[in-house]
């Protein structure tokens, strides 16, 4: 919650609680009002294992390709809260690695959270594996997502899988609750130090998730995350979505426009072509 400010301005910000995610309407509200909402154990263990177990084997796939797989953000607001010298192994994509993640996509305990926030219809753009490492895992300065895939009515969202414990010792999200209402921002991708000036950390609160629970923010929203100095890894993924009955405005990220659920209402036979 914001306390009494307006979104963005700097004060000690205090984590509003989430109502249950069975609970569609109050989630629904909940997100409309904050611009995030935390899902609770949507996952179970066994759940987790197997798709833990897959990033695993993911991660050290890209380990032995030889590519570079560090996303960390080269810019000085990034040095200036990591000190420099770390990383973040990452790679879109995940379903193309592992039918396990496919399937994850179409886990009707997931789908049914998503659709408080995005109705019937959902579409899939991409998804991000992070791993951030133990003790050198990067940090991410205050940004907004919406400017890497804008679309026309702004029902994009992240929605974050999680396989760890993440705390702020590990480098967990932490968000500005109320950020979205601000609408989109100029020069809000992160580079830029005005920007991390005018989101202070103080603002934000620590997302701390367990593993299985589902993290969603929107696109609008003000995000960040502080580097993992911890002795755990900081694992999971990031799954964007948006509703069917909105569009991309520009292209040029990777995009699967894959449907999850009901229909792709914008979806045409050149469009279907591409990516
Ligand atoms: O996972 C993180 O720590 C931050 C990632 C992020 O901000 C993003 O992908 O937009």
């Amino acid at each position: 919650m914001m306390c009494a400010t307006t979104p963005g301005e700097t004060m000690q910000a205090t984590l509003p609680s989430s109502p249950a995610h069975t609970d569609r309407a109050a989630v629904a509200a909940f997100f409309a009002e904050h611009g995030f909402y935390h899902a609770r154990g949507v996952l179970d263990r066994t759940d987790v294992a197997t798709l833990e177990g897959d990033f695993d084997r993911v991660v050290d796939q890209l380990v032995s390709s030889g590519e570079a797989i560090n996303a960390r953000w080269g810019n000085d607001t990034t040095t200036a809260i990591d000190g420099g010298g770390t990383e973040v192994i990452h790679t879109h994509q995940i379903q193309k690695y592992s039918a396990a993640w496919a399937r994850m996509l179409f886990d009707d305990r997931v789908l049914d959270v998503a659709q408080a926030m995005l109705g019937p219809d959902i579409v899939m753009h991409h998804t991000k594996l992070f791993l951030k490492p133990a003790g050198r895992g990067a940090a991410f300065p205050p940004h907004q997502d919406v400017g890497y895939f804008p679309t026309v009515q702004n029902t994009m969202l992240a929605m974050n899988v999680m396989l760890t414990h993440a705390d702020d010792s590990n480098g967990c999200l932490r968000i500005w609750p109320g950020s979205h209402k601000l609408g989109r921002i100029e020069r809000s991708m992160g580079a830029h130090d005005e920007f991390a000036a005018r989101f202070p950390m103080e603002g934000s609160i620590a997302m701390e998730c367990e593993p299985g629970d589902l993290l969603f923010f929107s696109y609008l929203t003000v995000h960040a995350s502080l580097p993992n100095r911890s002795d755990r890894q900081r694992k999971h993924v990031l799954v964007q979505l948006h509703s069917g009955q909105d569009r991309i405005e520009s292209g040029g990220h990777p995009a699967s426009n894959l449907v999850l659920r009901g229909w792709n209402h914008h979806m045409t036979r050149s469009a279907a072509d591409c990516s």
